[in-house]
């Protein structure tokens, strides 16, 4: 089966060599002074783990990286990720919003079990592929991405774990499928895939952009509602 058919078929795929060293090196070094910002940042950034400081975040979320750097929708990255988020589910999918998510060294801190369709607002159009992109090797060690193959799009009830940290849901965890990745590689994942990442227990940050894509009525329809994925999380989307 090629990519697009896994992704059809089990609602995530894996993507080798997405971008070049040279890309991803360039990314370091933006994402590198982006997280080392804590001025700039601090309204775009927050604690995927809980309620951790300003800077001492368990799971730095920061948040439309490309509102502070806009230069970066020019990328190689985004352009090349919004290229096979179209091949996957259409021409009219454009970039939704981009965020950073880093696990810093040794802080063991899961990211739950959820649907990404559980932060959003439900959309007459259902189609949304979220692109994870490795900054370094991701493996179990460090809180690579591990998927459950969809079967439908039906949401699952959500919660919040921790006041104002991650949504949550019940998944059946023996049907995970772990996905290790080299840096330059990604994911794909579509917004009801059932997703969870470990702890990062290694003595090295474990950085990844995220892409989000979906068609562009939808997000007009979104900003029109005042959605601009810069707002507090919270369960917006129910069985
Ligand atoms: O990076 C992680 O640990 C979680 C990422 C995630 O939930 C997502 O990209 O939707």
């Amino acid at each position: 089966m090629d990519q697009k058919n896994i992704f059809l078929s089990k609602g995530f795929c894996k993507y080798e060599n997405l971008i070049d060293d040279e890309e991803v090196n360039k990314l370091r070094l933006i994402y590198d002074s982006l997280l080392n910002d804590l001025v700039s940042t601090a309204h775009l950034r927050s604690d995927l783990g809980g309620q951790g400081e300003l800077g001492s975040e368990k799971i730095t979320q920061l948040m439309r990286p490309s509102s502070l750097l806009p230069e970066l929708l020019e990328s190689k990255a985004y352009q090349v990720a919004n290229l096979q988020a179209q091949s996957l589910l259409g021409k009219d999918l454009v970039l939704d919003f981009d965020m950073l998510i880093n696990k810093m060294p040794f802080t063991n801190t899961a990211t739950p079990w959820h649907q990404d369709a559980a932060y959003w607002i439900d959309l007459p159009d259902k189609r949304a592929v979220s692109c994870w992109i490795a900054l370094e090797e991701a493996h179990e060690e460090n809180g690579c991405m591990w998927f459950i193959p969809k079967k439908d799009d039906q949401i699952r009830a959500h919660q919040a774990i921790v006041e104002g940290g991650a949504l949550s849901c019940e998944a059946p965890k023996e049907k995970a499928v772990c996905i290790p990745l080299q840096p330059g590689d990604c994911t794909f994942h579509d917004g009801f895939t059932m997703h969870y990442s470990k702890g990062n227990t290694t003595a090295q940050n474990r950085r990844a952009l995220i892409l989000n894509f979906r068609p562009k009525d939808m997000v007009d329809l979104e900003r029109a509602q005042g959605i601009d994925h810069l707002g507090e999380r919270k369960v917006r989307n129910k069985p």
